[in-house]
């Protein structure tokens, strides 16, 4: 207690998503998903328990925060005191390395690191599989952030079977994921509000749990193998799986515009051109396109020939939570 522990995770993007909860209090997802955690994007979080505050502080970016991202802040403190025995207010300070217009969801990143360096500062030490399920009560996506390369949440049936776990955490195949970012406006829509619509009136959703299961042995098995192809072809199917129970919920909706589509067909003919290419996209306009790193620039210069403005950044497979002195 009393000592400031700074924890340092990696945003991680499905290839198998997470689209709904069977408990929302508890975060037990309906199915089991499985993530590439990246290099280039990161959350760093200092958190120290500190007996002469008043209340829970917290600043991102060095911008001191009120409001909703504070009270969710202090409610996974909470969390974190019950498990510790302790009732200490904490000051939270995290810095989002994930360009502002990356479009990259931050919530993995940033609670798997508060997981990391809130749990250490109340004086415990949770191992990993520990850790992710506490990441996992702040936000799903981050029980995965947990651990580098590819990795697989379980989804389980309660607190202690739902966690994530690595699959393989050095990597071994050519993988990367190119962000593509045209859109970085806020999304109307927010994922956790999304999911829940999605299960309540899609019906396709029993069809996406059966579908959902089969893609996942299939992309363990073509991680095994090498099989890059393999894998970037289920993990388009499966986002194009989960971004149907969007559009056939009632009413409709979509995280998708009218860019995205385009980028989506940009990604087609590039196939047609004997290209590695496959498109995964998650609760925003964003493409994230799964590829080797001897095709960046024929795919670079695809998108740029049609949006000189894109902002194209390449991610590689990246490591699990740390700790920084
Ligand atoms: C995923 N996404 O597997 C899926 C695919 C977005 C699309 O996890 O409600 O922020 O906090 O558990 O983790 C985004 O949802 O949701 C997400 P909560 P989270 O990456």
């Amino acid at each position: 207690m009393n000592n400031k522990v700074t924890a340092r995770a990696h945003t991680n993007i499905a290839l198998i998503k997470y689209w709904g909860k069977k408990n929302q209090e508890l975060i037990i997802p309906t199915t089991s998903s499985l993530s590439l955690t990246l290099d280039k994007f990161f959350t760093d979080t200092s958190v120290i328990f500190d007996e002469n505050l008043q209340n829970d502080e917290l600043t991102l970016n060095n911008h001191i925060i009120t409001g909703t991202a504070l009270i969710k802040t202090s409610n996974f403190l909470d969390i974190v005191r019950k498990q510790a025995g302790i009732n200490t207010p904490a000051r939270v300070e995290s810095t989002n390395h994930v360009p502002t217009a990356a479009g990259l969801a931050s919530s993995a990143s940033g609670f798997a690191a508060l997981a990391a360096a809130a749990s250490k500062a109340a004086g415990m030490d949770l191992d990993r599989q520990a850790l992710s399920r506490l990441a996992r009560r702040g936000s799903g996506s981050a029980s995965r952030s947990i651990f580098g390369g590819f990795a697989e949440w379980i989804a389980g049936e309660d607190d202690l079977t739902s966690y994530a776990h690595p699959i393989q955490e050095n990597v071994t195949m050519d993988i990367q994921m190119l962000t593509v970012v045209l859109d970085s406006s806020e999304k109307k829509i927010g994922s956790r509000q999304g999911m829940q619509h999605a299960i309540a009136t899609s019906p396709f959703y029993e069809t996406w749990l059966n579908e959902s299961a089969k893609d996942l042995i299939k992309i363990k098995d073509a991680i095994a193998h090498n099989d890059l192809e393999l894998v970037g072809e289920i993990a388009e199917n499966n986002a194009l799986q989960m971004h149907s129970l969007n559009f056939s919920a009632k009413p409709g909706f979509t995280y998708f515009n009218g860019e995205t589509i385009r980028i989506l067909q940009i990604v087609q003919n590039l196939r047609k051109q004997g290209i590695l290419a496959y498109a995964t996209m998650d609760a925003g306009p964003n493409v994230k396109i799964i590829s080797q790193s001897s095709d960046t620039d024929v795919i670079c210069n695809a998108i740029k020939n049609d949006f000189p403005t894109a902002l194209i950044e390449v991610a590689k497979a990246g490591p699990g939570i740390s700790y920084l002195e």
